[in-house]
């Protein structure tokens, strides 16, 4: 049999697998990384509220010189300095409610092993070499500059810290020679970067720029904070070969056959592409990679969109589907940056207005793509227009009349919203496929508008002081309470803890967690709901 192209090749019955970058360690959470975790958990939210299988990958990048530095400036050990970090940063995980299946960490044994025996046998297939470089080192950024860094006046940028001259050996990653490759792949697989201009650039720059090969070690005598190279005990793994692999190394110990590094991953000699291997209980397997969606910001799109693909192709491995790039948040126009105090603390937000509340204003104001800004005023502005007025309104409101007029019981099913619901459902099932997450909220709040117009419009209050009315006040009653339902089930991805309150407020039990459930009619006449409750208090201007 002619050996499959590994880059088509997908099993049947594989998970929806997403991942995010995996952040420094170095230092406490911030609004950007909250956001592209959030935009991550709604992808797989949805994903399985689609019905689709989805494992969802999150974690911590620990190695680096910056790491082992902020260590001893500290007096602890690197692995007691990280342990103590990636506490802090699952708890943070823990309260953006991600829904994540796994949370890696660099410096866990599984990942270590694994990156270690991938090296070993892409070293083996011939595509290291060992050269001696002389260069300008900036150790605050971990990396070498060349003379393209120098300013017109001949300095670096004060950003690179201290740069000085450094002769050194290294192990390198054979790159150049499959850049015509990567060019081509790209040509053809349009949606493997999204959005478009982040393709664009990447063509770009490997249309216009010659590829340099990849260093892939530092000498353990400067830098003893990482992974050793399984051939050369002198060095260890720098950055990219050690943080981009956690993508694979935790699918292979999830027990992914794809990455069975025993008998799976037969690394080819330069260029070859290899057969998958078919085992007869692929039912039982946990089947993870290719993943379906990197998500990644703008800094980082070089190292996924072309370091990893070529490194892939390497190994002999399918490529993701697609490296799916988000723009950065700025606060009030500029920068955020600790140093200068212009932050938003996620945490004390999240606390202050509820996570809902900040989940909400970062995938309504920012598309994934474009740079965002985060004003207090903005944020303020959304919650009581949209959440508090909007949404919390439209249930508070639509529950409370039907409590007061029939006792909290459903009455008869009634069509005029069928519409506008249906509408909202299928628009949200289409754009999530899209990962169109502000169109679908877009939507979802064409309804929420809709529906509070409805209530404007007939006047239950009016109809209620009217016994002849009291057919009409039924019909308005259970629409506006299954309008309150469907919401739910479409909000579920993007405010769980909303959609469960809905849930909980209508009587039923569960979470609105699967979208088939948004078909109108399903609230049953004569059932009883529950207790209505504000969803989004208003808060005082202060
Ligand atoms: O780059 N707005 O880690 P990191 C939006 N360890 N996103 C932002 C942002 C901002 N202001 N600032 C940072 C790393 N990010 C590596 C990744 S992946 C194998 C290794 C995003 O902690 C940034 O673009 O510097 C990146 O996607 C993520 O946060 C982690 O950044």
């Amino acid at each position: 049999m002619p050996p499959l192209s590994a880059t088509l090749f997908v099993p049947m019955n594989k998970r929806f697998y997403i991942t995010t970058a995996i952040d420094y360690v170095n230092g406490q959470p911030h609004l950007g990384h909250a956001y592209e975790k959030i935009v991550a958990d709604v992808i797989a939210r949805s994903r399985r509220s689609l019905g689709q299988e989805t494992f969802f990958l999150t974690g911590l990048d620990e190695h680096g010189q910056k790491v082992q530095q902020a260590a001893q400036a500290e007096g602890k050990s690197p692995q007691a300095y990280c342990d103590e970090l990636a506490a802090d940063w699952k708890a943070f995980a823990k309260k953006l409610e991600l829904t994540n299946d796994d949370f890696v960490r660099t410096t866990d044994p599984r990942h270590k092993e694994f990156v270690q025996a991938i090296l070993a046998k892409l070293h083996t297939a011939g595509h290291f070499y060992k050269a001696s470089y002389t260069g300008f080192y900036s150790t605050k950024e971990e990396t070498f500059l060349t003379e393209k860094d120098r300013r017109p006046d001949g300095t670096f940028d004060p950003s690179y810290g201290e740069v000085v001259e450094l002769l050194e050996d290294n192990y390198y990653f054979k790159l150049k020679a499959h850049q015509q490759w990567l060019i081509d792949y790209l040509e053809k697989n349009p949606s493997f970067v999204q959005p478009d201009h982040r393709r664009n650039e990447v063509l770009g720059f490997l249309k216009n720029n010659e590829l340099e090969d990849l260093c892939l070690s530092r000498p353990a005598a400067r830098l003893n904070w990482g992974i050793p190279l399984p051939f050369d005990p002198n060095f260890v793994t720098y950055v990219w070969f050690d943080a981009l692999v956690n993508y694979i190394s935790i699918p292979a110990a999830h027990g992914d056959p794809i990455l069975d590094l025993g008998s799976g991953v037969s690394v080819p000699g330069n260029g070859a592409q290899r057969a998958q291997p078919q085992t007869p209980d692929a039912k039982s397997q946990t089947r993870l990679w290719p993943a379906d969606i990197h998500v990644v910001g703008k800094d980082i799109v070089k190292f996924h969109a072309v370091f990893w693909p070529i490194m892939l192709k390497a190994m002999g491995l399918p490529l993701p589907k697609q490296i799916l790039v988000h723009g950065w948040w700025q606060k009030d126009g500029a920068k955020i940056s600790k140093s200068t105090g212009n932050i938003v603390d996620p945490v004390a937000v999240i606390d202050e207005w509820g996570l809902d509340a900040f989940r909400f204003y970062v995938l309504r104001e920012l598309d994934i793509g474009p740079d965002g800004n985060w004003t207090d005023a903005g944020f303020k502005s959304r919650y009581q227009a949209e959440l508090a007025n909007g949404l919390g309104n439209l249930v508070n409101r639509s529950l409370s009349m039907l409590k007061r007029y029939r006792n909290g019981v459903v009455p008869a099913k009634h069509d005029e919203l069928a519409a506008a619901a249906a509408k909202a459902a299928d628009e949200t099932r289409a754009l999530l496929k899209q990962n169109q997450l502000q169109a679908t909220l877009q939507s979802i709040w064409g309804l929420v508008t809709r529906a509070n117009q409805y209530v404007d419009q007939t006047k239950p209050f009016n109809l209620a002081k009217d016994p002849a009315r009291a057919q009409r006040l039924d019909e308005v009653l259970y629409n506006l309470t299954e309008t309150c339902r469907v919401l739910a089930v479409l909000l579920w991805s993007f405010l769980p803890g909303t959609a469960v309150k809905i849930y909980a407020q209508l009587g039923l039990t569960g979470a609105p967690d699967k979208l088939d459930a948004a078909t109108w009619g399903g609230l049953p006449a004569g059932h009883k709901i529950g207790e209505p409750a504000p969803l989004f208090p208003r808060k005082e201007e202060r």
